[in-house]
């Protein structure tokens, strides 16, 4: 199953400057010959892999990338100066394809990676560089050539670094859905969500993968229902959000069939960090969400974010908790230098 981030792009190289036609002209020399400079070669358009991109969503706000043009060649066979290149940062694991979205043009696999997707125009040739012995006084000279422009298609596979894991109809598809451009199928009955969903999460200028996947019931890690089919997909996510509804009368049984089937499938998930959410909770009054978070508080053995996907309440706080844990976890993996040799 693949998951794909993925931007339509425009770019275009700079355009050459254009060469000069101009003539010395000092007091005792008699004939100044032709000293018209070149023109500047336009910025080219490159791509880099960096460190510390997980998604392409910065492309879904700025899609176009220009170099800028060359500049004209001047008197006293002064050349232009170069165009400045556009560079586009992408995460390490994007691949670059053309307009057709189907023909590789490079696959960024390593940090510091680049990568020239449209070369600059040349700059053109000023009237110096025509002077012949046929021709000692040429008024011509080149304009720059053109840059090039293209649509290109970044794309990159995902991996999920928060799972949404929970019972049946918990709510995880319509969090999914509030806080990213996913958008999963949402409905009151059990099973919903087939397939796990991914979308990108924006919280405080940083951004991260959210997935959603089928509900868990008891017994799925022996294959009941089909959650546990896709536990795989939150084995590699750095932190799970566990929701528990409020619509459910036994909110800790609800928390502990969930946790039992992560113990039972393995593979580290038990172990790993887990925010608690009461969901759902616009259905509630003030008395009965008191009720509910202090069962499940006793439960957890800490106190549940208090949420709802519907109106929004406590969502911020969810996205801020996760990505701390994302942060933190991102921070401890980062390679440090040890005496001048960098370690992972
Ligand atoms: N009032 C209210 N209803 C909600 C909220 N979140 C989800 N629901 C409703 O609860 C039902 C289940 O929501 P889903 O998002 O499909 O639940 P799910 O956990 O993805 O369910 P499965 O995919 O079947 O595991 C739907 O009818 C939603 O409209 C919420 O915050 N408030
Ligand atoms: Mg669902």
């Amino acid at each position: 199953m693949k998951f794909l981030d993925q931007a339509k792009v425009h770019i275009r190289s700079g355009d050459g400057g254009a060469g000069c036609v101009s003539f010395l002209h000092e007091k005792f020399i008699e004939f100044g010959g032709p000293d018209g400079g070149d023109g500047g070669r336009g910025g080219d358009v490159w791509v880099e892999a960096v460190n510390g991109l997980n998604t392409l969503i910065d492309y879904r706000y700025k899609q176009h990338f220009k170099a800028k043009t060359g500049m004209h060649g001047m008197g006293r066979n002064r050349t232009g100066a170069g165009g400045a290149h556009a560079t586009l940062k992408v995460p390490v694991g994007t691949q670059v394809m053309a307009d057709d979205n189907e023909t590789l043009i490079c696959d960024l696999t390593e940090e510091g990676q680049r990568f020239r997707l449209a070369k600059g125009g040349n700059g053109g040739f000023g009237n110096a560089h025509f002077k012949s012995s046929t021709n000692r006084a040429p008024r011509r000279a080149n304009p720059g050539q053109e840059g090039e422009e293209h649509v290109i298609w970044l794309r990159l596979k995902l991996i999920a670094d928060a799972g949404i894991i929970g019972l049946p109809n918990a709510g995880k598809s319509t969090f999914l859905a509030s806080v990213t451009a996913a958008k999963p199928k949402i409905a009151d009955y059990p099973f919903t969500t087939l397939h796990p969903n991914l979308g990108v999460v924006r919280v405080d200028a940083r951004e991260f993968v959210l997935a959603d996947i089928p509900g868990l019931i008891e017994g799925a890690h022996e294959g009941v229902g089909i959650g546990d089919r896709f536990l795989g997909h939150v084995e590699r996510t750095r932190v799970l959000l566990h929701l528990v509804s409020a619509q459910e009368e036994d909110p800790a049984g609800a928390y502990r069939t969930v946790r039992k089937e992560l113990e039972a499938y393995g593979h580290g998930l038990a172990e790993k960090a887990e925010i608690v959410v009461l969901s759902q909770v616009d259905i509630l009054d003030e008395a009965a969400r008191d009720e509910l978070a202090r069962k499940l508080t006793k439960a957890v053995g800490r106190a549940p974010l208090l949420v709802s996907a519907a109106t929004g309440e406590g969502v911020q706080d969810v996205l801020r908790a996760l990505m701390r844990v994302i942060e933190a976890a991102q921070l401890a993996e980062a390679p440090v230098e040890v005496d001048g040799r960098w370690q992972q």
